[in-house]
């Protein structure tokens, strides 16, 4: 009784605001002639926003992210041969509907088109990946010119364009060749290949391309998707092992390749470059901010295994002491030298951020305990994922607080949710879950960016619908609707939304 007594009167207030402004407005657009008829009214009318609240800086990287595998199709053309997802697409059962990255988005023949839909929407820098099996087949020895010729295109249209191309070496698509020659990460060798394709990489795209990000997800394509210890793993390669010690050792290797590409890179490219990492850190967001719940927010992210075995390497050139205590025989083969090349030098750090966990302080040994976000927790089309918009703020500025890298640039590498809504009869998606999911997370961008954290960009997850790995096309993240029959794309309202955010440099 009380709840629907108080919906209608809030029914009724917005009506009455509503009708009062559009009687305002068209009396303004009668009279304002020369400006454009719906600002000059708002204006008059006492509609346009405040012009403070959340503004971020003139030169705020505004980007969009996707991968190579997710979205470029052609996956037997022009000598790219096949991934590990190609094989494992295509293993009965392994995604929904059987789906697999054969055509996806058909970029590699539309990526003109979808750079004009970047450049409407106002973004200035795109995140993408390469394909190493179209640029090395084989995983090592012959390139493949034409793979090559593939990115040039693409990053020569995204100049053209006044775009910066931000290119992912390595986003899961493994060349199947080296999985067959010898289990692909699992063997230490993958180091020396995937520095030669470095290599190859800046040589030739490097008078082009300028800003890298090695690796997206170290944890999660080598940890917890790829490879399970007690359980069948739902990504490629999808392998089960028989230790942790194992899935150590492959977490171990990607960050040695980490290490040797950005040494190959900043060594081959023809001008100076930048060179970074996209990685899924755990954030901890103190479940209110008291100076102790911030503290125990701290030692969390510190103690989390993720951060302790990817990050902080990567970064610190150490594993976390609470990691190598907790892993113990487990932890991986450490040789000398390994945690100096692992460590390299970052321009920058990229932060693909979905989800957070809930943290307090408490008197026990940790010094803080945590809240798992039950069933009924509010969520994103996806269930794994719980809207903690303040995990953005928290892993961005942990960064400083808990590895102490005070003046390293960070920013949002990836950041999204599946549909919600469903197409209308035109295909219009009106997926203002997503804009509300947008909207508090760059809120919480927006707050670091306020706080004097070195935050430069965020690159929302996705500018299209694509192949969502496992779940097929069954999940839809984009900012643009993708009809798989027709490959016709439609702005979605989350596109307009970011284009205003773009236009007016804040959140809106
Ligand atoms: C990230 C991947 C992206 C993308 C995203 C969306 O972990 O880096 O490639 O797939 O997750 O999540 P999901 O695939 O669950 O829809």
């Amino acid at each position: 009784m009380q709840k629907s007594q108080t919906d209608k009167g809030l029914k009724r207030r917005s009506f009455m605001a509503g009708a009062a402004g559009m009687t305002a407005l068209m009396a303004a657009t009668r009279t304002e002639a020369g400006l454009s008829g719906g600002a000059a009214a708002a204006a008059k009318a006492g509609l346009t926003p405040a012009s403070g609240g959340a503004a971020f800086p003139k030169d705020f990287w505004w980007g969009a992210a996707t991968a190579s595998y997710q979205i470029e199709g052609a996956a037997n053309e022009d000598g790219r041969k096949p991934s590990i997802w190609d094989t494992f697409s295509k293993t009965a059962g392994k995604t929904e509907n059987g789906d697999t990255g054969d055509v996806a988005c058909d970029h590699y023949h539309r990526y003109e088109d979808d750079v004009k839909l970047m450049a409407e929407l106002g973004v200035k820098h795109y995140r993408f990946s390469i394909s190493w099996s179209r640029v090395i087949p084989d995983g090592r020895g012959a390139v493949n010119q034409k793979g090559l010729d593939f990115y040039k295109r693409l990053a020569d249209s995204l100049l053209q364009h006044g775009i910066t191309p931000h290119a992912t070496l390595f986003h899961w698509d493994l060349p199947q060749a080296l999985q067959d020659r010898y289990l692909g990460w699992q063997s230490r060798e993958i180091v020396n290949d995937f520095g030669a394709y470095a290599e190859v990489i800046g040589k030739n795209l490097g008078d082009r391309i300028t800003d890298w990000m090695v690796m997206n997800e170290i944890s999660c394509f080598a940890f917890g998707v790829g490879y399970g210890v007690g359980y069948q793993p739902s990504h490629a390669p999808g392998i089960k092992l028989a230790t942790v010690k194992e899935r150590s050792n492959i977490s171990h290797h990607a960050l040695l390749a980490h290490g040797t590409a950005c040494k190959a890179l900043r060594a081959c490219s023809p001008q100076k470059c930048n060179v970074g990492a996209a990685e899924n850190y755990n954030a901890y967001v103190p479940v209110f901010e008291t100076p102790e719940n911030i503290e125990a927010a701290r030692l969390a992210f510190l103690s989390d295994a993720a951060n302790g075995s990817i990050l902080s390497p990567m970064l610190t050139g150490r594993y976390s002491d609470s990691w190598m205590a907790q892993f113990g025989s487990q932890a991986p083969d450490i040789r000398d030298g390994d945690m100096a090349l692992i460590a390299q030098p970052l321009d920058s750090l990229g932060f693909n951020c979905y989800t957070g966990t809930f943290v307090r302080a408490a008197k026990n040994a940790k010094g803080f305990e945590t809240f798992p976000c039950f069933d009924a927790y509010p969520k994103g089309s996806m269930p794994w994922l719980n809207i903690v918009p303040e995990a953005i703020y928290w892993g961005l500025r942990m960064v400083t607080d808990a590895l102490g890298q005070k003046n390293l640039p960070r920013f949002v590498s990836e950041n999204g949710v599946a549909d919600g809504a469903k197409p209308d009869a035109q295909g219009f998606v009106a997926d203002i879950d997503r804009i509300m999911y947008y909207r508090q997370y760059l809120r919480n961008v927006q707050r670091a960016v306020s706080e004097g954290y070195p935050v430069v960009g965020y690159f929302p997850w996705s500018l299209m619908d694509n192949f969502e790995w496992a779940c097929g096309y069954t999940n839809r993240c984009g900012m643009v609707h993708v009809d798989y029959a027709t490959q016709k794309r439609i702005p979605k309202l989350s596109y307009s939304w970011y284009q205003q955010v773009i236009r007016n440099g804040r959140v809106m």
